[in-house]
């Protein structure tokens, strides 16, 4: 892992409907995210947030079935070139959300130049609607496939090329709640998803073992990680909550297998809503579990 950690927040909250997200890299600092990576030995540089555009928030669109597409678009141009930034300089670049839409930009800065990005997807969701799937019209519902080369031309162009990433070097791990367009999307493009049954039934430990091994001739692996992607009872501050999710433990185990492989180069934590959210909890589990990430170990 490289030893200077870049932050980024993005207080996005129009890739969906419900307000607060905005405020979760507040909430994620605030719960003392930066003294426990210096604490780990890194140097850290908070660069504070992205400035989301104000705009007036809209209903889905009759013609784009997209919801707030310009002020989606517009914080994920400012975010893909801040990410490049953090690239250039040669330093790990953690992104706090924000909704799940700022993965685009996210991967918009880390997947230039690299020809075989490899992502791991911590979710609930699949993220691969486009605007002809989506049951809400919510970018945050899109940003896989908007990585995958898949989705309405603005979004695709952030970054100025498209695809992002390449089906075969993703995995998906905790998904319990896809859409059938995402499911057909997932079986067309044979992309690796461990949903709740895998991880029931294998157990987390070969669930990581068969990611990384998997993952392991890729250029760098990007980890987007959705606090939706655990259960409710450990993650409440989400606003898309689906029950029977990855338990509080089962994720620690998933990111200290990260460190031990280290094969992650840039991470986002997202949709953490703090109004949602009981005592700041879910921001207190994104910073648990991004210490695991960076090698805090037990013992
Ligand atoms: N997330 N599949 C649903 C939709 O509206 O497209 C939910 C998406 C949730 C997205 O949590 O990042
Ligand atoms: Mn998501
Ligand atoms: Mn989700
Ligand atoms: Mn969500």
């Amino acid at each position: 892992m490289k030893k200077d950690i870049s932050i980024i927040g993005v207080p996005m909250d129009y890739g969906q409907t419900r307000r607060g997200v905005d405020m979760g890299p507040s909430a994620i600092r605030y719960a003392g995210m930066n003294t426990r990576l210096e604490a780990l030995g890194y140097t850290v540089h908070d660069e504070g947030d992205i400035k989301v555009e104000i705009k007036e928030r809209a209903d889905v669109d009759k013609n784009t079935n997209l919801k707030n597409l310009a002020a989606v678009a517009s914080g994920n141009e400012q975010l893909a070139a801040r990410v490049e930034e953090v690239r250039e300089q040669d330093r790990f670049p953690l992104i706090l959300g924000g909704d799940h839409s700022i993965a685009i930009g996210t991967l918009a800065g880390v997947a230039k130049g690299s020809e075989n990005l490899g992502v791991i997807w911590y979710d609930a969701h699949g993220d691969l609607n486009t605007a002809e799937t989506s049951p809400s019209g919510n970018i945050h519902g899109m940003p896989l496939a908007v990585s995958l080369g898949i989705g309405h031309p603005v979004l695709l162009n952030i970054g100025g090329y498209t695809p992002k990433i390449k089906p075969e070097n993703l995995v998906i791990i905790g998904a319990r709640s896809l859409d059938d367009g995402e499911k057909e999307l997932i079986k067309e493009k044979g992309i690796k998803v461990y949903t709740m049954h895998e991880i029931d039934r294998l157990g987390m430990t070969q669930v990581m073992k068969e990611t990384i091994d998997y993952l392991s001739g890729t250029d760098g692996v990007h980890l987007s990680l959705d606090l939706d992607g655990l259960d409710p009872d450990d993650a409440p501050g989400v606003g898309t909550p689906v029950k029977g999710g990855i338990s509080y433990r089962e994720s620690h185990l998933a990111m200290e297998m990260l460190a031990e492989a280290d094969i992650v180069t840039s991470a986002e934590f997202v949709e953490v809503n703090p109004i949602l959210d009981q005592h700041n909890k879910t921001a207190e589990v994104a910073v648990a579990l991004m210490s695991s990430l960076f090698g805090d170990k037990l013992l």
